[in-house]
């Protein structure tokens, strides 16, 4: 029989999941719902940026001391609005604001956090470049309390329930694990009929890739071992299928979710560029790990350059990290660079 061409929705997808969990509540799936409901508001601005007066910047500068460009603002103020209200939250963490965010008393509260960078890659978004939402849910560690500590949400990497993407490029997709050995699976919006349908099932990331990606243009700001991995994949030797080629967009949803796909190592070393930012650029709780959840269930790996990065204890909610992040065995040799173990 002829298929419909439309094939499964992401609701029916986290339904179906749910019901592997008897004593789920559905409270998991009333948020990714929502946030998905989120995403395409989202989505839908982005898709029509430049024709409104939604690009460029607001004048101000985030909590990261970054230009805060209106789509960010807007993005932000979509996500918390949404999702503050529907019962299933105790706070939630987001890259442009500098402190956690309550639930408003009028509001029911729930037992999860949510932590998110709204629009990643923004400094991309007037030159038409893909951008991303990336999203992080842990589970509240004090049930019932109702205040709610910092130290509730600064929960290593591996405690998160599930983690995953939204990419506005040519299509809008997300990408989301809740890990487990559930997998990791790819929807892409069909704005005709206005739903996330299944695109990408269970992603498997190849374990050795051919694509490095890194801004070069911080090479004088590394130290030896950094330089030392770069030139590495730089360097011509047929055996291990050197050099790689070298794929950058500025935009780091963009490039980890074209090496999710076709293999490769996206890296973002720590460097002297910024004194007041030694550990890198990259923010561990709403960028390294979430996105390190998702490629650990694809079969990769990500690391700080010491150990894996889902194993970091957070101290602050916006700390940075170095990140290596992609194919296993890059990563891992990534790793034995950084720590010194080879050279
Ligand atoms: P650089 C975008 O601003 C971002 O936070 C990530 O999306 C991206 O990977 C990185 O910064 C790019 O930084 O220093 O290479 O421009």
């Amino acid at each position: 029989m002829q298929k419909s061409g439309v094939g499964i929705t992401i609701t029916q997808h986290i339904l179906n999941q749910q019901r592997q969990y008897p004593e789920a509540t559905g409270a998991f799936t009333n948020l990714l719902n929502e946030l998905i409901v989120a995403a395409k508001v989202i989505s839908r601005e982005v898709n029509k940026a430049g024709l409104v007066d939604i690009l460029g910047s607001t004048g101000e500068i985030n909590i990261q001391e970054e230009q805060v460009q209106k789509l960010d603002v807007f993005a932000n103020r979509v996500i918390i609005e949404r999702m503050q209200h529907i019962g299933e939250l105790c706070c939630m963490g987001s890259e442009e604001v500098a402190d956690l965010i309550n639930i408003p008393s009028q509001y029911p509260k729930g037992n999860y956090i949510l932590l998110f960078d709204p629009l990643d890659g923004s400094s991309n978004i007037d030159v038409n470049v893909s951008i991303g939402t990336i999203f992080s849910i842990y589970r509240r560690t004090n049930e019932g309390s109702d205040e709610v500590l910092l130290d509730e949400v600064l929960q290593r990497g591996i405690k998160q329930v599930a983690a995953g993407y939204f990419i506005y490029g040519s299509s809008t997709i997300m990408v989301y694990t809740t890990g487990n050995g559930t997998g990791v699976h790819g929807f892409t919006l069909y704005p005709s009929v206005g739903e996330f349908l299944l695109s990408h099932e269970n992603i498997k990331i190849p374990e050795k890739g051919k694509i490095y990606s890194v801004n070069e243009g911080n090479y004088n700001y590394w130290d030896e071992k950094t330089r030392a991995l770069v030139d590495y994949f730089k360097a011509k030797d047929k055996e291990t299928g050197r050099p790689y080629t070298s794929r950058y967009v500025g935009s780091l949803v963009a490039d980890f979710h074209r090496n999710l796909l076709k293999g490769g190592i996206f890296m973002y070393p720590a460097d002297l560029k910024d004194p007041k930012k030694p550990h890198g650029k990259l923010r561990l709780m709403v960028e390294a790990n979430p996105l390190a959840m998702v490629v650990q269930e694809a079969g990769g790996y990500a690391s700080d350059g010491q150990g894996p990065i889902l194993e970091v204890e957070p101290k602050e909610l916006h700390q940075r990290t170095p990140l290596f992040i992609g194919s296993k065995r890059d990563v891992e040799l990534a790793e034995e660079f950084i720590s010194g173990k080879r050279s």
